[in-house]
């Protein structure tokens, strides 16, 4: 992992957008990313194939952002937003209105036109969940059918596929409750895999509807992470 990318965390937190719980975060996911050789491997290509999939046949996509996303990947989850015609929509673990006015700045700043979930705006809750994190704009998320989660703690993905929606996780850690939890986890570094969905989702756009969602149906995110972790493991017995 860069240096370069540490600062920018570190720069992050001085900011208001990273939390210094967002350092331990990103500690845990380079731990992972170093058992991956810090590529992207097939299991996450395959994941990011399908999770395109399924955001082109979804109805309400939205994209979830948190501190260390913001930080790490502003302008390419900004792109991935356009490219998709999703909402981009703030949801913190450690919320304060200080660091949701400074997020969605920042990614307006990126080009990004509107960022829902902002103080009264996220009026809705998602049952089942303790944290600020169980509030969400009925706009965005409310109303989601697919939510496009990168790096989060396991209790809100699995409110949200309890509450029927579609969740992509993009975590380092095959074995998190998060990645268990989802749908599609595209066990990758947001670095990597935002762009690599962005062009995926480009790529397959002129596919016809019944094989997009055959794609996403046929998806078997338990097996494809069993992939993950053989692929991890691989790549430790190389250096064996
Ligand atoms: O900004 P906030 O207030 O919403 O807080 C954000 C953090 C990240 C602090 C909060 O969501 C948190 O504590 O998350 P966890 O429970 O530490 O989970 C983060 C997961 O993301 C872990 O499984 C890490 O391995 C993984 N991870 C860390 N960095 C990356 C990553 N996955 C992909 N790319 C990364 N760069």
């Amino acid at each position: 992992m860069s240096l370069a990318t540490r600062e920018r965390l570190e720069k992050a937190m001085r900011a208001g957008i990273v939390v210094p719980q967002g350092l331990i975060a990103h500690g845990r996911g380079e731990a992972f990313d170093y058992i991956l050789g810090e590529e992207t491997l097939p299991a996450a290509s395959a994941a990011t194939s399908a999770a395109a999939a399924l955001l082109l046949t979804a109805k309400h996509p939205v994209v979830s952002v948190n501190g260390n996303t913001a930080a790490l990947a502003g302008r390419e989850i900004v792109n991935l937003s356009l490219a998709i015609s999703a909402p981009i929509e703030v949801n913190l673990f450690h919320r304060t209105r200080r660091r949701e006015r400074l997020i969605a700045a920042y990614l307006k700043r990126l080009g990004s036109e509107e960022v829902l979930g902002i103080g009264e705006a996220a009026s809705n809750a998602i049952r089942g969940i303790a944290s600020q994190r169980r509030r969400t704009d009925p706009r965005g998320i409310g109303q989601a059918d697919v939510v496009l989660i990168p790096l989060e703690d396991g209790d809100r993905a699995e409110a949200l596929s309890r509450d029927g929606k579609k969740v992509i996780a993009i975590d380092l850690n095959p074995l998190s409750r998060t990645s268990r939890a989802a749908s599609v986890s595209i066990v990758d570094n947001v670095i990597r895999a935002i762009p690599a969905l962005t062009d995926a989702y480009n790529k397959m756009k002129k596919m016809p509807r019944d094989r997009l969602e055959r794609l996403a149906s046929e998806f078997d995110n338990q097996r494809n992470l069993a992939k993950a972790i053989q692929e991890m493991i691989q790549y430790l017995r190389g250096w064996a």
